[in-house]
């Protein structure tokens, strides 16, 4: 039994996981950096170990820092979280080694889920449904595979993903060019320069299902993600249920994860990322972490994604099987980001002078900042999740646009307002959108104008004016005004 857990993380997901470790009384060591000393992760930690400075290879990276950290405080078991090491296969690797418990999938099938090739290669060889182009590794004969292919087609690094190393190849006098250009900025990246060519979809739905597998062999799917609303390969709103399938298709594609997770010989959480498109999906990639959307899935389907991942982690079965397994209702994420979407989205470091959070039936904020806490540009800008839950599509719009508009971060520039706009847009709410949703409605994006009366409102920071910010109806709340403000000013 796992009685202490190690959480290589920090921010949100760090606060996430220490959570479910006091639901199940379990402690938690929470690492930081020098210059997370005052976050929310070291705070609700049961212990905390300084691990090195801002730099993530001296810290957060660092296999060493985070082992001795783990065997210093007595810890049995290593949550990676996501980003940072959660899918080094290398470090899952040593974490086994060091007599430690990854709380994740096998490193054998983290290192073969992060290589393109060799994981489209192994769907492909399973039945499940790929992108047409060229299966495993680019060899032979280039100009005549392409052509088979067809164009438009798209050039990938096999080491890459996330949209990394990836190049759309319109003709064939593109061809060479794009290959080179291509093999070139995959060896700086990833240090191999392993390509594959498929067929372009120009007009794709990002649509991921969620899996969970024990040590016995058992595993199930936890349903669907929408995932289309981002931006440069960052998402910004999820939801689930996919509005774009029907339920014959949702199964379908549930089936076609657990035949992947099979393939992989999955265990823990996972993601099965596909492309949807005229009726049509195909596998993309196989993200062996816990994903920053897991929350949209747990409001629909009841189930503690993070709880499950320690239980399997030290070999319990689920307890449950496919057909136990129900979505209901509708559930939104906003991600808000300190971030300016005026300005290109560039990141908006501060210190956070207050915040106050929406509350109320269905509303979820995963969060790992604080008042008083200086956002820096050393790490991800993400700041909270605002998830909510409702019976169906359109209530949870409205829930989440009322939540968004009692959203208060003062001191630096949030994209809150941009969420708000977007839950007004005509096409996110006839859900009729893809992966150029951002691009095609949003590109000279601009805050409202400065309202100097509601801006008066907000520098008061008296506690007579916080309390009718905060108990504010949506008439009384800052955002609600047309004529706006602009946050963080
Ligand atoms: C594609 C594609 C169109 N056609 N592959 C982007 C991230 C990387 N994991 C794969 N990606 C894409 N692969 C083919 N054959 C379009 C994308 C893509 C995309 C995918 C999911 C979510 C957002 C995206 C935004 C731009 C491009």
């Amino acid at each position: 039994m796992i009685k202490k857990i190690l959480i290589a993380n920090r921010g949100e997901i760090a606060c996430r996981i220490i959570r479910a470790c006091n639901e199940m009384s379990i402690k938690a060591v929470a690492v930081y950096s020098d210059v997370d000393v005052d976050s929310p992760h070291v705070l609700m930690a049961d212990q905390a170990v300084n691990i090195g400075s801002a730099n993530p290879s001296e810290s957060y990276l660092n296999f060493d820092k985070i082992i001795n950290a783990a065997k210093e405080t007595g810890a049995d078991a290593i949550h990676p979280g996501y980003g940072f090491l959660s899918e080094n296969g290398a470090f899952a690797q040593y974490v086994k080694e060091s007599d430690l418990i990854f709380i994740g999938p096998e490193a054998d099938t983290i290192k073969s889920m992060g290589d393109k090739a060799e994981s489209k290669q192994m769907m492909f060889e399973a039945g499940v449904p790929t992108i047409p182009g060229s299966d495993g590794e680019l060899v032979g004969n280039i100009d005549s595979i392409a052509r088979d292919i067809g164009y438009p087609l798209m050039v990938k690094a096999a080491a890459g993903g996330g949209g990394k190393g990836m190049r759309v190849v319109r003709n064939e006098g593109e061809l060479d060019s794009s290959i080179e250009a291509a093999k070139n900025e995959a060896r700086n990246s990833f240090g191999n320069d392993t390509l594959i060519l498929e067929k372009f979809l120009d007009n794709p739905r990002h649509i991921e299902v969620q899996i969970l597998g024990d040590k016995n062999g058992n595993i199930v799917h936890l349903y669907e993600r929408e995932c289309s609303i981002q931006r440069r390969h960052q998402k910004i709103i999820e939801e689930s249920p996919s509005p774009a399938i029907t339920n014959k298709f949702r199964k379908k594609m549930g089936e076609a994860a657990v035949k992947a997770a099979k393939a992989a010989n999955y265990s823990n959480a996972g993601t099965v990322e596909f492309l949807y498109q005229e009726g049509e999906f195909y596998f993309l990639e196989m993200n062996t972490r816990l994903q920053v959307e897991h929350g949209v899935t747990e409001m629909v389907c009841g189930i503690d994604i993070v709880k499950w991942q320690i239980r399997v982690a030290q070999g319990e079965s689920l307890t449950f099987s496919q057909k136990d397994i129900k979505q209901r209702g509708h559930s939104i994420e906003c991600r808000i980001y300190a971030e300016d979407p005026s300005r290109g989205f560039l990141p908006t470091p501060g210190f956070i002078r207050k915040m106050i959070l929406p509350e109320g039936p269905g509303v979820r904020n995963d969060v790992g900042v604080s008042e008083a806490q200086e956002i820096t540009s050393s790490y991800d800008p993400l700041l909270a999740k605002l998830v909510v839950w409702d019976s169906d599509r359109g209530s949870a719009i409205q829930r989440m646009d009322l939540a968004l508009s009692n959203f208060v971060i003062l001191g630096l520039i949030t994209n809150q307002p941009f969420l708000r706009d977007i839950m007004k847009n005509e096409s996110f709410q006839k859900a009729s959108f893809s992966t150029n949703f951002i691009d095609e409605n949003f590109k000279d994006w601009d805050f409202p104008a400065l309202d100097p009366q509601v801006l008066a409102l907000a520098l008061l920071s008296s506690k007579a004016s916080q309390a009718q910010i905060s108990s504010s109806a949506e008439s009384y709340s800052p955002w609600s005004n047309n004529r706006g403000w602009r946050q963080g000013v």
